[in-house]
């Protein structure tokens, strides 16, 4: 038996685990101890790591579609294909006729190389991935309010602080190492304060709890600020010396009055000033926020208005603080550090800027990198459709089930002309694809991910991948050397890594020598650099902090008399996503079987619903059927459904209205009407 140190696959806490084989067989996953995450604890998804990997439904040989069918061809033929059809559709049709999915799911090395697949060989900067539909609006909010999109603090400092604030986070489930965290915390004497319109877990532990309306929170934001100018509990010499724009503010979060909010947000007065006050007077607040924040048409003034509270309080850029966005996918914060985003490449570095430009030009060999941002997820999806999108590949994503009106979805699927899939699943997407490319998994190469608090983490190759799959780096270096590329040429994950660093001022100390056994913080600027734990010390990544003062714009779609539920969705803590690794493994398929749908105790009644009635929830888009679990969690007026369940798939129904400026979906609020079978 072998024992193999790594990162689990799940979720952004990246916890460590061991990877435990016999004779090139999985058997078993197990805590690190002295991991800084996991401190010798896991969630049941990190115990049960290990079991998607031996399914055998894993994709063993690359197919091609003929005459509907995918059909098994050698790797040749296929990666053939893919490059010739490829590079028939640009010389025809132009570069932005192609679009890339990446995937959080993969390594750093394998979406830097996705990324330098699309720009340096096809010359667009159409690519994007995943988070798009979960951080857009933090990378957008907060690159704007600090300089820096990613979590400020680090896991370890929750314990610390004397006040969390978790707002549109569903910690213990979605997150659960940083949930038992904060737990610990409150045991140690941290007041926690939650405001999240369904009755989670964490507010049964919170001193203080807020139950606002779904999408209201740019008003309770604005009303708490308001409290906190009017009681003089504003950071004065902090906002003096390390922010700008507060006036602007101070004049906006005036119309914001209790009477008002409360209106608005349905946030009784009282609550809203005890909340006020307990966190602008701590010395050490932290605010954690999700899903609840970004995924709304107001995504990202969601996000600067919490910036805007924890600057007025001067609470950024001191340990145990800050604005703590968790990430969810295992990779998503390396995913977008290394550039698998339209407007920038690694580290954030704006494809509009010539310099930058040139920088990678030389470093890759090439000439005419592109000038413009390239297009979103949302918007290469909708391409598609149009018949814009003529060649798209997509790495370890399933569009289908993942992303706003999946009938809409598949209707653009359908139109394109070559779609190329790679996955070690045969994910529902790839059942649209014309050639699918069979991966390795996180167990079967080598590689690194960027958790939630920017720690760059190995993963290790545990055993070989089944039948002829590949490595994702190795299928897109095959793809781009068979376009005629010379420059992805690397023997092993470390050199693509060497390469990110050299690109990278933020990644510029990392190599693999250096990450173990645990890691390293990034912005990590030499190879004496020790990683950073928390950023915007003394000055804030962009200089000064820029207060934005945003007023509340209501959903884009709220119940009328036809469609009179809101219907809010998200997950369960048994499963992943779309399902393709989770409900491949027993002890969570076995919990959590199908899908579902909550619903107060008091609509259950008005309805006449039982327990386990089968429903049909019913949106503009579309319709599915599913099983009642009548809860208290759920707010009156409106229900939820997690979206991992393909018979019955939530965003069948949801709305794809976007954020004007992060094109995030409004995944969270949208009308459905509810009828008993
Ligand atoms: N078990 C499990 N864990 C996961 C995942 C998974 O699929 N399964 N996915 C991972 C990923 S990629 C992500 S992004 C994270 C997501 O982690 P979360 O964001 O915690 O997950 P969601 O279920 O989307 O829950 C969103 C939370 O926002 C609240 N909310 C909904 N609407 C509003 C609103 O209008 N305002 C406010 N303030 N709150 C609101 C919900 O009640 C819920 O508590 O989880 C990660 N972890
Ligand atoms: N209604 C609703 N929809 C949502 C959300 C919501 O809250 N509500 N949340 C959104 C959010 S935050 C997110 S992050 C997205 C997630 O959306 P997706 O990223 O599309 O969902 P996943 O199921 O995680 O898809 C990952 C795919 O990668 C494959 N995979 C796993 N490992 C590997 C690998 O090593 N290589 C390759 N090539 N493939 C691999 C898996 O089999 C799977 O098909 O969903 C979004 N969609
Ligand atoms: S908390 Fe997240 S990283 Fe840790 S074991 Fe669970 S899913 Fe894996
Ligand atoms: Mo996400």
């Amino acid at each position: 038996m072998a024992k193999v140190l790594t990162t689990c696959i799940y979720c952004g806490c990246g916890c460590g685990l061991y990877l435990i084989s016999d004779r090139m067989k999985l058997i078993g996953a197990y805590p690190s101890q002295n991991h800084p995450v996991s401190k010798g604890c896991l969630c049941v998804k990190g115990w049960n790591s290990y079991e998607f990997v031996n399914n055998l439904q894993r994709l063993k040989k690359p197919l091609i579609k003929k005459n509907g069918k995918l059909q098994t061809v050698t790797w040749d033929k296929a990666i053939d294909r893919v490059a010739r059809k490829f590079k028939e559709i640009n010389k025809k049709h132009g570069p932005d006729a192609l679009g890339f999915l990446s995937s959080a799911k993969t390594t750093n090395e394998e979406n830097y190389l996705a990324m330098k697949l699309a720009r340096a060989v096809f010359k667009t900067n159409n690519v994007d991935h995943c988070a798009r539909l979960c951080h857009a609006s933090t990378v957008a909010g907060l690159t704007a309010a600090f300089g820096s999109g990613a979590m400020t603090n680090s896991i370890e400092e929750f314990e610390n602080a004397e006040v969390i604030l978790v707002t549109g986070s569903d910690t213990t489930e979605q997150h659960p190492l940083i949930g038992s965290r904060i737990i610990n915390a409150i045991d140690k004497g941290t007041t926690l304060i939650v405001i999240d319109p369904r009755k989670i877990e964490l507010a049964k532990h919170a001193a203080i709890y807020a139950q606002p309306r779904f999408g209201a929170d740019v008003a309770w934001i604005n009303g708490m600020m308001n409290v906190i100018i009017s009681e003089g509990l504003d950071a004065k010499e902090y906002i003096r010396e390390r922010t700008e724009g507060y006036e602007e503010l101070k004049e906006l979060v005036k119309d914001y009055s209790l009477e008002y909010v409360e209106k608005i947000a349905g946030i009784p007065k009282d609550k809203l000033i005890d909340a006020a006050r307990i966190y602008a007077r701590a010395k050490k607040a932290m605010i954690v926020y999700t899903m609840g924040i970004t995924q709304h048409t107001t995504g990202v003034d969601n996000v600067k208005s919490l910036a805007n509270l924890a600057m007025l309080t001067g609470h950024v850029g001191f340990e145990s603080t800050g604005v703590n966005p968790l990430r969810g996918q295992n990779n998503v914060q390396g995913a977008c550090d290394v550039g698998a985003l339209p407007d920038v490449y690694s580290g954030y570095q704006p494809v509009t800027n010539a310099s930058i430009r040139k920088k990678f030009e030389s470093a890759w060999g090439v000439k005419n990198l592109p000038d413009k941002a390239g297009l979103t997820v949302t918007e290469i999806i909708k391409s598609a459709g149009e018949g814009k999108i003529r060649g798209l590949y997509i790495i370890g994503e399933n569009p289908v089930l993942s992303d706003p009106d999946s009938n809409q979805v598949r209707a653009c699927l359908e139109k394109i002309e070559f779609l190329v899939v790679q996955d070690i699943f045969l994910s529902e997407t790839a059942e649209y694809a014309d050639v699918v490319l069979p991966a390795a998994s996180y167990a079967e190469k080598d590689g690194t991910f960027t958790n939630t608090e920017r720690r760059v983490q190995r993963i290790r190759k545990v055993i070989n991948p089944p039948g002829q799959a590949r490595a994702d780096w190795q299928i897109i270096c095959e793809v781009a050397e068979r376009c005629g590329y010379k420059g992805m040429n690397y023997s092993r994950p470390s050199e693509i890594m060497d390469e990110i660093a050299s690109v990278t001022p933020m990644y510029a100390g990392i190599s693999y020598d250096r990450l173990e056994p645990f890691g390293l913080q990034w912005p990590c600027s030499t190879k004496e650099h020790p990683g950073t734990k928390f950023l915007h010390k003394d000055r804030f990544s962009k200089g000064k902090g820029t207060f934005s003062p945003r007023p509340y714009i209501p959903p884009n779609e709220l119940p009328d008399e036809e469609y009179n539920f809101i219907l809010s969705t998200g997950r369960t803590y048994w499963h992943w996503h779309t399902g393709t690794m989770t409900r491949r493994t027993s002890t969570l398929d076995r919990e959590v079987p199908t899908a579902y749908v909550e619903i107060h105790p008091n609509d259950a009644q008005g309805l006449g619903i039982k327990k386990d009635d089968m429903l049909r929830v019913s949106s503009r888009r579309g319709r599915i059927e599913l099983k009642a679990r009548i809860t208290e969690k759920s707010q009156e007026g409106s229900v939820f459904i997690p979206f991992h369940f393909k018979e019955a798939a939530a965003n069948v129904l949801t709305n794809p209205a976007i954020d004007p400026i992060a094109k995030i979906p409004e995944y969270k609020v949208c009308a459905v009407k509810i009828e008993k079978l």
